[in-house]
């Protein structure tokens, strides 16, 4: 081994938003931060990085695999972050049973789920639990020194018959250096002007509570702040950065909650803003708040900076799922937050948690006066909240190991399936039967637009 040992990379393959194979159109598609932290903070302490991004390249599990088996490296670190995506890495996980190298597994999901995962794929070498910056250096620095993995703090071994000994929350956001982006010269404004926005991280966490979210489950491990902010200052600095080196223009916060749910949060989020005017950085971002989080005031002071999009987690449809999701806020809040970001004049986003066991098909037109409400009687107003909802009325609860509804559903009896996937049984007969009638329309809607679409594409060869 050497004592500078080469670490690679992978996030997961994941077809979410993107035209497979089609090449780098950066279009509808997210950059995803916790390789590039990873790989950043292990370069900063010499290490050689390469990382395979998977759903950048549109390569599913067996083409990542194969360029994986390409590469020279002492260690494989893959990022399972999304328990959705799972079925797309355990089938790339497959492909790699006989790899000599170690293969950690690491983020949200595989922290959450790491007793499960290592008892199914037990030839991985460790799972990385949590925030794993520190933990992944610690990993190199000890292939460097031919020590066994087991001894590195943070990760979870097979051969460690102790509860692992996870590290606490880093709480000095300021002192991680920027996230690695190979990519960003492909997907930088100029060559895409319609779509490229780059991901930035303020801060990492939430004080929610929501019981569909597992968060709580991932920061659980680990000790520390809940939220934890990055200073103003450091924030701009990444951005104006980003516009020097790569010309972007557009950004998008990827902060779980950008407003921190208090008076410090806010005052932050204003310090963002007058920094970024101060430096006089023409720019637009975009970011997500709970609806208890914003007023006029606060949006149209982030507006001048840049403010283009608001993305509010509403999530409840009646009052009972208020009680149900655990939301910590009330339908007043919803309405004057949705007001407020009309009233700013910034795009509004949002969405519901429509179907989930204990739905009651009364509640569907809660949400329609909940809309109406925040319209105050606009009719354009209206047509703009409509257009603002991203899931419609069809999106479903999707039960999330390690989220408190996971075991509510549980215990009633109710949950289906196993801590890679779950659905659900209904409580109330009538839900399930309109449950099913809307899922048979859209599968018949799916079905017609791709005929309709392989009937007017141009048939090979004459086109
Ligand atoms: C960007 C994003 C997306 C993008 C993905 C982009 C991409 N190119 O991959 C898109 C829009 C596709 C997406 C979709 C969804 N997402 Co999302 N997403 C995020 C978001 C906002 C940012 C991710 C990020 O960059 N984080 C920053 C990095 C630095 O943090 P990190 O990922 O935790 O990485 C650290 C550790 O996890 C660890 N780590 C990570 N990888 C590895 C690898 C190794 C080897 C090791 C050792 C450690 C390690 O170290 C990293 C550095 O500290 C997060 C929220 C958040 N702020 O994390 C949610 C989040 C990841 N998403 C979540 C959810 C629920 C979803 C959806 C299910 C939402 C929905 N209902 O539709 C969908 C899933 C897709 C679907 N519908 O099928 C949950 C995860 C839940 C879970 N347990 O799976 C999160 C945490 C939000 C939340 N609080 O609920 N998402
Ligand atoms: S506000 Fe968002 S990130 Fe925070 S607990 Fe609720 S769903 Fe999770």
């Amino acid at each position: 081994m050497n004592d500078k040992p080469k670490i690679l990379l992978v996030n997961a393959p994941h077809n979410f938003g993107w035209p497979w194979g089609k090449g780098n159109v950066y279009r509808g598609f997210y950059e995803y931060l916790g390789t590039g932290y990873l790989a950043s903070s292990l370069m900063s302490h010499g290490f050689q990085v390469e990382i395979i991004n998977a759903p950048y390249h549109g390569w599913g599990p067996q083409k990542t695999a194969t360029e994986i088996r390409s590469r020279e490296f002492d260690l494989v670190g893959i990022s399972a972050n999304w328990q959705q995506f799972f079925p797309q890495a355990a089938s790339l996980l497959e492909e790699l049973t006989s790899l000599k190298q170690p293969i950690i597994l690491g983020g949200h999901f595989s922290t959450i789920a790491h007793e499960n995962l290592l008892r199914d794929f037990p030839f991985l070498s460790a799972i990385g639990l949590g925030e794993c910056e520190a933990t992944l250096v610690d990993c190199a620095k000890a292939l460097a020194a031919g020590k066994s993995l087991s001894t590195v703090k943070g990760l979870y071994v097979v051969s460690n018959d102790s509860q692992p000994a996870t590290r606490p929350l880093e709480e000095d956001l300021d002192s991680l250096p920027f996230p690695y982006r190979p990519e960003a010269e492909n997907y930088r404004y100029s060559k895409n002007p319609g779509g490229a926005a780059a991901s930035i991280l303020a801060s990492r966490g939430c004080n929610g509570n929501c019981s569909f979210c597992t968060v709580h489950a991932f920061q659980g491990i680990s000790t520390g702040s809940r939220w934890r902010p990055r200073s103003p200052e450091n924030v701009v600095d990444e951005m104006e950065m980003l516009q020097k080196d790569f010309g972007f223009i557009n950004y998008r916060f990827v902060d779980e909650d950008f407003l921190g749910r208090s008076e410090y949060g806010r005052q932050r989020a204003l310090d963002i803003a007058r920094e970024i005017l101060k430096r006089g950085l023409k720019l637009s971002f975009e970011v997500y708040c709970r609806a208890d989080e914003v007023d006029v005031e606060l949006l149209k002071a982030l507006k001048k900076a840049g403010l283009q999009g608001v993305y509010l987690s509403l999530d409840a449809v009646s009052e009972s799922d208020l009680e149900l999701y655990n939301k910590g806020t009330t339908r007043e809040q919803m309405i004057n937050a949705i007001r407020a970001v009309l009233e700013s004049q910034v795009q509004l986003a949002y969405s519901f948690i429509f179907w989930h066991p204990y739905r009651r098909l009364n509640e569907i037109h809660q949400v329609y006066t909940l809309l109406e409400e925040a319209s105050r009687g606009n009719s354009q107003d209206y047509t703009t909240i409509l257009k603002g909802m991203q899931t419609g009325l069809i999106s479903d609860l999707e039960v999330l190991t390690g989220s408190p509804i996971e075991k509510q559903i549980e215990n009633d009896g109710l949950l289906r399936g196993n801590y890679r996937q779950y659905s659900y049984d209904f409580v109330h007969p009538a839900t399930k039967a309109a449950y099913r009638i809307m899922k048979g329309y859209q599968r018949l809607r799916r079905l017609a637009e791709n005929t309709s679409n392989t009937l007017s594409r141009p048939t090979q060869g004459k086109s």
